[in-house]
């Protein structure tokens, strides 16, 4: 049976999917349906609503709806909303920088290391500066590692010692000099007023200072890390949310045997 309000209602709706200009998907093609919630820091209200709408329309959402709103605390409400975005993005122009190296498992990795260095890998982690986040730097390093992947410490053909948090950059070098650390592991997670920024660069002109920067391999990850900031600031490598041993262990283990190749006989 055809026509009738329901199948005119679907042949309204927009199918068309152009890669050029793409926006979000709510239940059809190119509704701009979009969840956004926020903080205002004023008191619950009608005004307070009507701000969060007139706020939306100012992102870009038209048809504001604010679903829900309560008050955090004295004067600072909280908002669920929802708008259709009118803005697009080109996605076939899109570029993001990615560490170049190939993702093994546990095992070939470890039989990379085996044939190609020689030798054991000796790796040392830590969330250095004042960051006392550790659960991430565990999952990469501690024995039984993440969401099904092992860590460092399982690996047969890596050496890891995981610092733990809150490590001065000072105290991180002096003990990658007494392990002789081929690679080290900085973790950041706390990013206000850009602490992880200052403390990941101190660290790259303090190895600088001691002639060491060149000597290691050195990575760093966290929750807001992207390769792209890594290489920015000096870094051979930067992961973010989602990572695994696997991925780091692969990059190290490739890059330290590139390293070994350019080395003068
Ligand atoms: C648990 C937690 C804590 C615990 C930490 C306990 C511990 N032993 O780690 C405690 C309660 C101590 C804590 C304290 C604080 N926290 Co906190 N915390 C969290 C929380 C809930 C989870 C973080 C976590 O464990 N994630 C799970 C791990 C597995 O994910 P991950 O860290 O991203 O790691 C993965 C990758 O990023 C990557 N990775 C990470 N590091 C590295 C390193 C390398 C080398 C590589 C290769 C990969 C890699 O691999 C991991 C696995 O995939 C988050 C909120 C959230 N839901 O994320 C807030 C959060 C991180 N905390 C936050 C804040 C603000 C704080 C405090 C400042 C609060 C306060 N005012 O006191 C303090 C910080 C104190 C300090 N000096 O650092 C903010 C950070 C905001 C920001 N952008 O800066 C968050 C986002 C909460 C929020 N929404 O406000 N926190």
């Amino acid at each position: 049976m055809s026509g009738g309000l329901y199948s005119t209602e679907v042949n309204d709706f927009d199918q068309t999917l152009d890669l050029k200009k793409i926006k979000p998907y709510g239940d059809t093609m190119n509704d701009g349906k979009t969840q956004i919630s926020f903080t205002l820091p004023v008191p619950a209200g009608e005004e307070a609503i009507e701000a969060a709408k007139l706020l939306m329309k100012k992102m870009g959402f038209e048809n504001p709806l604010v679903v829900y709103h309560k008050e955090l605390t004295e004067g600072f409400t909280f908002f669920n909303c929802y708008g259709s975005c009118s803005h697009t993005i080109d996605y076939t122009n899109i570029y993001v920088p990615k560490v170049e190296s190939t993702r093994w498992g546990m095992a070939e990795t470890d039989e990379f290391v085996r044939t190609h260095i020689g030798r054991k890998i000796r790796v040392l982690g830590a969330s250095t500066g004042t960051d006392a986040h550790t659960v991430g730097i565990d999952a990469i390093m501690n024995m039984k590692g993440f969401a099904g992947h092992y860590g460092l410490e399982r690996y047969d053909m890596f050496e890891a010692v995981n610092l733990g948090s809150q490590v001065p950059n000072e105290e991180f070098i002096a003990k990658a000099i007494e392990f002789k650390a081929d690679a080290l592991l900085v973790s950041q997670t706390v990013t206000q007023k850009e602490i992880h920024i200052k403390n990941l660069t101190e660290l790259v002109e303090m190895l600088e200072a001691e002639g060491l920067r060149d000597k290691v391999i050195l990575t760093c990850g966290g929750p807001r890390i992207s390769h792209e900031l890594a290489k920015e600031l000096g870094y051979d490598a930067g992961f973010g949310m989602n990572t695994y041993a696997d991925d780091v262990a692969s990059f190290i283990a490739q890059e330290m045997e590139r390293r070994m190749k350019n080395e003068p006989a």
